[in-house]
């Protein structure tokens, strides 16, 4: 056990006794005390919580401390913890058996919701991770167009796939290993990175690969280094660039599939991928992924075609029960998104105006009900060359005194902020006064 990484774990105010005996035991039986690196919160210093239960906008972690939720299990959960009609469809599923391993009429029902929402999908193929869909995607478009490349664009992350593992944002950004051991260097030189919102630096790949790029696969929000907002023309540019050569635009969808628009950003900014990836909110809180798109592409994976994918337990009844019961809740309350988008403005702007009445750098970045607020003084966040200028020790800092302040936020400055269906007013107002506080505790 590597005591350095326990000793450099300073407490937090708040009583976390038991989640400090549990991560010490965790650490004993599960690499970093952790399932995902993320949550270890390397980025800002302290222990982990574990949580013990969630309830619409907030969880309960095992000392009994609640908070207000704003990372909603990174995206998955848009109608909030536990929502009564998820729950219910869970159950009814669990007690008709857990998984056959063979069609179901949910895979189908779920699949037909998905191809009426976002009408760029004509066929679709469940697996269980957002990893499974953006692998399954790339390893479609080689084979579709006989290319070996990619590219993808420094910041953005699509899963721990090897080919993405390069320049990659979210975790391997917070942890500072954007480019990962153990990716050799054929498949890391089969990904080129461009950068994000600048398609000059798209140009420049194709003029000198563009007969071997098999896609281009982009985060049409960018949500792994912080929320980047896609540029005026910037997603239209890259649909002309990918038709011109060729290649395949892949939407990656996992975070903003459901969460920006009932059809995703490519409904938001009209712009019609030839694949896109969806995870997260597809299942309402439990494993999934999906990849699809245009049915002469997607005929071309086993059984049908040469392109091989498969999952023991890819549309499981469990997670179809749940992603169809939260798809159906987004799609039958018309103020559903509205909604979410007038919460989500306040909040965003309350924590600008916080920080410009304490007289500290910061850009909020949000579309929908996604955000960030970065600590810089930088006057735009726009790519990952000004994300990775924040001040992510500040960010630290501001993390743990909002905990004390009973608001749990993303453990890295390169990740994002969910508001869900669940979260008050009242929720939004604390989370602005909370901020103020926090600030306070931290410049
Ligand atoms: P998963 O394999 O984690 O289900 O999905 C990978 C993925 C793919 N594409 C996008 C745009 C994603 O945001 C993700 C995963 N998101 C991170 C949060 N930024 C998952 C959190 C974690 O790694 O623990």
């Amino acid at each position: 056990m590597n005591r350095r990484y326990m000793e450099d774990r300073h407490e937090s105010m708040i009583d976390i006794v038991e989640s400090r005996a549990a991560f010490l035991e965790a650490t004993q039986v599960i690499t970093g005390g952790v399932n995902s690196p993320v949550r270890a919160f390397g980025a800002v210093g302290g222990t982990p919580l574990f949580i013990a239960s969630g309830q619409g906008s907030s969880v309960t972690d095992i000392d009994g401390n609640r908070y207000l939720d704003y990372v909603g299990s990174w995206g998955p959960l848009i109608l909030g913890h536990a929502h009564p009609e998820v729950v219910e469809a869970l159950r009814d599923a669990a007690q008709r058996g857990t998984s056959f391993g063979a069609p179901t009429l949910l895979e189908t029902r779920l699949a037909r919701t998905v191809t009426e929402l976002v009408p760029s999908v004509e066929l679709i193929r469940f697996v269980n991770s957002g990893t499974e869909a953006t692998m399954s995607a790339v390893r479609l478009a080689r084979g579709h167009t006989g290319r070996a490349c990619i590219v993808k664009f420094e910041g953005c992350y699509h899963g721990h796939g090897d080919s993405f593992l390069i320049a990659a944002g979210s975790g391997a950004a917070t942890l500072g290993i954007p480019d990962s051991l153990g990716v050799t260097a054929a498949i890391a030189a089969d990904t080129l990175i461009a950068r994000y919102n600048d398609l000059d630096s798209v140009h420049l790949l194709f003029e000198k690969h563009g007969e071997r790029v098999a896609a281009i696969i982009v985060e049409p929000v960018a949500g792994n280094m912080g929320v980047v907002v896609p540029s005026q023309g910037f997603l239209q540019g890259l649909r002309r660039i990918a038709t011109k050569y060729a290649s395949l635009l892949i939407f990656d969808e996992v975070m903003t599939g459901f969460r920006v628009a009932p059809g995703g950003a490519q409904e938001l900014y009209g712009i019609e991928p030839d694949l896109s990836t969806f995870g997260k909110i597809l299942g309402g809180g439990l494993p999934v992924g999906a990849y699809g798109g245009k049915r002469h592409i997607m005929e071309q994976v086993a059984p049908l075609g040469g392109v091989y994918q498969a999952g023991t337990l890819s549309g499981n009844p469990l997670a179809m029960a749940a992603g169809l019961a939260t798809l159906n809740c987004i799609r039958r309350d018309p103020g559903f998104y509205p909604e979410l988008e007038r919460k989500s403005a306040r909040l965003a702007d309350g924590l600008l105006e916080n920080c410009r009445k304490a007289g500290v750098g910061a850009v909020v970045n949000r579309v929908g009900s996604m955000l960030t607020l970065f600590f810089t003084e930088e006057k735009s966040v726009t790519d990952w060359k000004t994300a990775k200028r924040s001040n992510t020790a500040a960010y630290g800092r501001y993390f743990h005194e909002s905990l004390q302040n009973g608001i749990y936020l993303a453990p890295s400055q390169f990740e994002a902020q969910f508001v869900s269906a669940a979260h008050s007013d009242d929720d939004i107002e604390m989370a602005i006064l909370a901020s103020a506080a926090a600030l306070k505790g931290c410049f």
